[in-house]
């Protein structure tokens, strides 16, 4: 399988997460993307690319113009208050407040953040549109006939939408690929997301359509971020209502329960018979991740790459999150080995 990469990422370097009331290194760290594309170079999955850029026009299909405005110029705009720190929210428009967007950069924060762990650092906007450009080169590839395509994305992209960044995420790429496939003339897409968090911006982005499907496994939102989404009575409005299915599960879920969601998940996506499938591939389910709660072994991420090259429909698969270092890259790998061989490009 293609993998389509750019060190546009190490734009991204921020220093501080708001984690457990102090500011720790963040965990969604460069080293994370050295450690997927080293594992990709030494297991021979295929030939890594750079991307080629597409504009800012995908991205305004998907994001509102005035959340990209404040995102290109949000740290220079920080930076200009004489503020010390990394830029980070301090309040927002909660309950009975009016939903303006304020003048001052500690009121656009709070406009347009869902939550504080994701500090703005300079090159954060760069980072982010390098992303971009990345999930839509892999996707160009799945178009031109490719049975699968992955995305080596830094940062992420599934928390954010239209106006929304948090969960260490600006734009949302797999959406913005998916949208893009769509404009391209795909009929129906598919986004089928295995991170261990809620996709909250995909399914905002999409909650109305029934030209995009979304699915999502992750830990119960009352138990984990992003707490505020991600239920499962959440089935979609107007005419995407039915198009949207929600697989929240317990503390300590293993390939038991979680491969038995992603069986009923995949069968829905069989009856919706999408052009292209979208995996927002986070491998933060791994039994060591340090932030998540689910128990997946190494072999359980090939089980469930084999499970969704059954399915026989062109797949991108875009990188999520994974914060486990060292076994980040093995396991994205199991995952795309295991995707092509019951493809049959296995190598
Ligand atoms: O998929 N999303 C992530 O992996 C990031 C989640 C951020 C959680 C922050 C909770 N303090
Ligand atoms: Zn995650």
């Amino acid at each position: 399988m293609l993998t389509v990469y750019s060190d546009s990422h190490l734009h991204r370097q921020a220093k501080t997460e708001l984690y457990g009331g102090r500011l720790v290194p963040p965990h969604e760290c460069p080293e994370r993307a050295g450690f997927v594309l080293g594992q990709i170079k030494a297991s021979g999955l295929g030939e890594v690319i750079a991307p080629r850029p597409f504009g800012m026009e995908p991205i305004r299909r998907v994001h509102e113009a005035g959340y990209l405005e404040f995102l290109a110029n949000a740290w220079d705009e920080w930076s200009r208050t004489g503020y010390q720190g990394e830029a980070i929210p301090t309040c927002w428009p909660a309950r009975r407040m009016a939903q303006r967007r304020p003048t001052h950069i500690d009121g656009k924060l709070g406009y347009y953040a869902a939550s504080s762990e994701t500090s703005i650092s300079a090159g954060s906007w760069e980072a982010a549109l390098g992303a971009v450009d990345v999930a839509l080169t892999a996707a160009a590839h799945v178009r031109a006939g490719a049975r699968g395509a992955f995305a080596l994305c830094r940062p992420p992209g599934h928390h954010a939408a239209s106006d929304l960044y948090c969960g260490y995420c600006f734009l949302n790429n797999a959406a913005i690929a998916a949208q893009w496939l769509r404009d391209q003339g795909a009929a129906r897409v598919a986004i089928l997301d295995v991170d261990f968090h809620h996709g909250n911006g995909t399914q905002d982005i999409f909650y109305d359509r029934d030209d995009v499907f979304f699915a999502s496994l992750h830990g119960d939102p009352q138990e984990a971020f992003p707490h505020f989404l991600g239920y499962a009575d959440e089935e979609g409005t107007g005419r995407g209502l039915g198009f949207n299915a929600n697989y929240p599960l317990p503390r300590g879920a293993g390939f038991d329960a979680w491969g038995a969601a992603l069986r009923s998940a995949l069968g829905r996506i069989a009856t919706y018979a999408p052009d292209y499938i979208v995996v927002s591939l986070g491998v933060d389910t791994f039994e060591n991740d340090p932030i998540s709660f689910f128990k997946l072994n190494s072999a359980d991420f090939s089980r469930y790459g084999t499970m969704i090259g059954e399915l026989g429909i062109p797949t991108l698969f875009v990188l999520e999150g994974g914060y486990a270092v060292a076994e980040i890259g093995v396991n994205v790998v199991n995952v795309l080995s295991a995707y092509d061989s019951a493809t049959g490009h296995g190598r």
